[in-house]
């Protein structure tokens, strides 16, 4: 059963849907819905008398054996729901730590989880028992049981001291990583965007990464890194990251800070956008707070419009229009993937580099070639040639220096066989 609390009015609620999907990705049957539309919960059970009686005599008929709250229960609302309604009750942080749990596959994935859940159990100790836990199909108590109160406390808090340590260990260790990339010069991107935008998909369709793609929530937990040549040669390392979600649980961003400071550590991110989601618009907002939590707001930012695939052409470009600058894409059918890794080298910051040459008028061809490659700041057209001045990546600039030479010295020795045979 689901239960949840709106102030607006019904019709489609995004919300309940979402916790709808965030309960099919854990593993559960949803039976039923109940939404009460009040400003407030009530203090004491979250819900009103009424609205719990009710939710009683539903959960009974549909044979209901856990209660998901759309909120962060308080553990005093927790536990009077679970008194009255003699059944297992979480809320939504519980639920996306226990998807956490079940997605966590690296041994650094496992202890952010478990940090996260340790963090959220400690004030919710209530020496209950196990009980109610066998219930829900365990949803919401994977990882520690609840047994013994002080003793199991005094274990949390030592266990999370620990975890801490670890993960440290893990945060001095990435950083070294980074540093060991930073020195071998590849800029680093990383994909960034709500869960089930299909970032995983477009790592996979830009490289043979094989990364894990499903359409549930959370597919993704540890990052993936992987090198891509843009097509101007210059290589880059392309991550891929955890998707967000509105209302994360603090305690999963504080726990995750070591992988996600990937994303902070990123010289561009790529913001991937469900632009057929009928919500896509507060998801880029919840993307955007993430980010501004992690301080990386003012990275250089490329919003990818994703899924155009399912959706008329002229509905994606109002996508983007009004989600800002960026490209539309399809991962999953790999289109505008070359557009998006040329947008990716304009914006790669170190990579751009001042270029001032003559290009003969028999080469125009690489005056194109530095329009879609870098942006071209001035063109004069001389007699020998056109004088351009403009920003590209290194790679491209080092090639079209040594072009220049080229023509060059290819000039001189025109003017010189000219004079000799003058
Ligand atoms: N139609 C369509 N579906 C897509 C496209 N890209 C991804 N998908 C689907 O969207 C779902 C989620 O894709 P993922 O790549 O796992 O998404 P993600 O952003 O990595 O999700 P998390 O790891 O959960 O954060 C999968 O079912 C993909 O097949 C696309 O361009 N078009
Ligand atoms: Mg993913």
């Amino acid at each position: 059963m689901l239960v949840g609390i709106h102030g607006v009015e019904p019709g489609r609620d995004p919300e309940i849907e979402e916790l709808a999907r965030l309960a099919d990705s854990a593993g559960a049957v949803v039976v039923g819905t109940l939404v009460q539309h009040r400003t407030k919960p009530v203090p004491a059970t979250f819900l009103g008398r009424g609205k719990v009686e009710e939710l009683k005599r539903l959960s009974g008929q549909l044979g209901a054996d856990l209660v998901i709250a759309d909120h962060e229960l308080t553990p005093v609302q927790q536990r009077n729901l679970e008194d009255a309604l003699e059944l297992k009750v979480i809320d939504r942080t519980a639920l996306v730590l226990d998807i956490f749990a079940r997605r966590a596959q690296t041994h650094e994935g496992r202890l952010q989880v478990e940090l996260a859940q340790m963090t959220y159990l400690l004030p919710r100790l209530t020496g209950r028992g196990t009980a109610l836990s066998r219930l829900g199909g365990g949803i919401g108590t994977r990882g520690p049981g609840e047994t013994k109160l002080e003793v199991d406390r005094r274990r949390i808090r030592r266990r999370i001291t620990d975890l801490r340590a670890q993960i440290g260990e893990i945060r001095q260790h990435r950083a070294l990583q980074r540093k060991a990339r930073r020195e071998a010069q590849f800029p680093t991107v990383a994909l960034v965007g709500y869960t089930n935008a299909g970032k995983s998909t477009l790592l996979n369709a830009l490289t043979d990464a094989g990364v894990f793609v499903e359409d549930k929530l959370f597919a993704t937990l540890d990052p993936t890194v992987r090198k891509v040549t843009l097509p101007n040669g210059q290589p880059v390392l392309l991550t891929d990251t955890v998707g967000f979600i509105t209302r994360l649980p603090t305690q999963l961003v504080a726990a995750f800070r070591a992988t996600l400071e990937e994303v902070t550590e990123a010289d561009v991110l790529v913001h991937v956008v469900d632009g057929s989601h009928p919500d896509w618009q507060n998801q880029m907002r919840a993307v955007s707070k993430v980010l501004a939590e992690l301080d990386a707001a003012d990275k250089p930012t490329i919003i990818a419009v994703n899924k155009t695939d399912q959706m008329p052409t002229a509905e994606a470009r109002a996508v983007l229009a009004e989600a800002g600058e960026g490209v539309v894409i399809s991962a999953l059918h790999k289109v505008g993937l070359l557009n998006l890794l040329r947008v990716i080298s304009k914006h790669l910051p170190e990579g751009l580099v001042k270029v001032r040459l003559t290009v003969p008028y028999a080469q125009a061809g690489a005056l194109s070639q530095m329009f879609t490659h870098g942006r071209v700041l001035r063109q004069d057209y001389a007699e020998d040639g056109i004088r351009v001045e403009a920003e590209l990546p290194r790679v491209q600039a080092e090639q079209l220096r040594a072009l220049a030479q080229r023509w060059s010295s290819r000039k001189r020795r025109n003017q010189h066989g000219r004079t000799e045979t003058d």
